[in-house]
């Protein structure tokens, strides 16, 4: 398996849980053109080690998840440069959501423009006291690239999607929970155990079903009722392909906890 070192990520393992930083602090964790091709390729690593069971996103330095794409890198762009950042951008929001491991999101800063799209392509938030989300491509004179538009109104609803894409304005980490858009917020300095205790707790539950849940949800979310439940009908029954299934409910029949092996035979 290929090394997990980058110039503009630190990646570090602990338990089964990845915790990857965002790590250009001076230009407050800026995505340019090379840490957007690095985040793609650890997170392609990350999802075929499968002793890895959950992964974080987080900033490195005090101040910023991810401030946004980095816009000195974007000034100089060609229509073609913006056409591979968009294309490596869009993959990588869809990549999140196929990984068959959870993503989790724990912003410890400003999380701005491509910041809040990023997050919101995780599977959910974790916030510190000092995070701040927005989408303030409209003072740049464009709109948001990387779904924003879509996941923004998904997860908080048209009115107030538009709202912020139309306004530029910044939401802090309260307002940003009131809206549904996170989770949880927490004292900066336990944002990471706290994000590293939830990846846990879904790190010990068995890889098959908790693969099977994140697809029923994400498969079905953008599908009719009748058609998703169709797809969950499908995920539940490969459950049963699993030894997890035998093991959770022969534990719970016998009275103890359940030891999960992951295993597909
Ligand atoms: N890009 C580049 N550098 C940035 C940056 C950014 N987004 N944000 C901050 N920096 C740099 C600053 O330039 C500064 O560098 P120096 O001047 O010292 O060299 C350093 O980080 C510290 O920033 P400040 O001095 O400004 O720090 P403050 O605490 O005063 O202010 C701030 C923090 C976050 C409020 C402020 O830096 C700020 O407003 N930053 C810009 C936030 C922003 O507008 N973000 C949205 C970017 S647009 C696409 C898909 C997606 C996108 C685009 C295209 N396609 C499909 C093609 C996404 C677009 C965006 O995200």
């Amino acid at each position: 398996m290929k090394e997990l070192s980058y110039e503009n990520l630190i990646v570090e393992i602990d338990e089964k849980v990845a915790v990857v930083s965002f790590n250009r602090p001076k230009a407050l964790n800026a995505l340019n053109p090379p840490m957007l091709e690095e985040l793609v390729d650890c997170l392609q690593t990350l999802e075929a080690k499968e002793d890895i069971r959950a992964v974080i996103l987080t900033g490195a330095g005090e101040k910023a998840f991810v401030a946004g794409a980095d816009i000195k890198a974007m000034a100089e762009f060609t229509p073609l440069d913006a056409k591979k950042f968009s294309g490596y951008g869009q993959h990588l929001m869809h990549f999140i959501e196929d990984m068959s491991k959870p993503v989790i999101a724990a912003v410890n800063g400003f999380a701005l423009g491509g910041g809040t799209e990023i997050a919101l392509a995780c599977d959910f938030i974790y916030a510190s006291e000092k995070a701040w989300f927005g989408q303030p491509e409209i003072n740049l004179g464009v709109i948001p690239g990387f779904g924003g538009t879509q996941r923004l109104s998904r997860a908080c609803g048209k009115a107030r999607a538009i709202e912020l894409c139309l306004t530029g304005d910044r939401i802090k980490a309260e307002e940003a929970l009131r809206l549904g858009l996170v989770n949880r917020v927490v004292p900066h300095e336990e944002l990471l155990d706290a994000a590293k205790a939830v990846a846990r707790k879904i790190a010990s539950k068995g890889a098959v079903s908790v693969r099977a849940a994140k697809r029923a949800v994400h498969a079905g979310f953008d599908t009719d009722l009748r058609n998703a439940c169709r797809i969950e009908r499908d995920a539940f029954a490969l459950c049963f392909a699993a030894k997890d299934q035998k093991e959770g409910m022969a534990a719970f029949m016998e009275k103890r906890e359940p030891n999960f092996t992951d295993s597909l035979e």
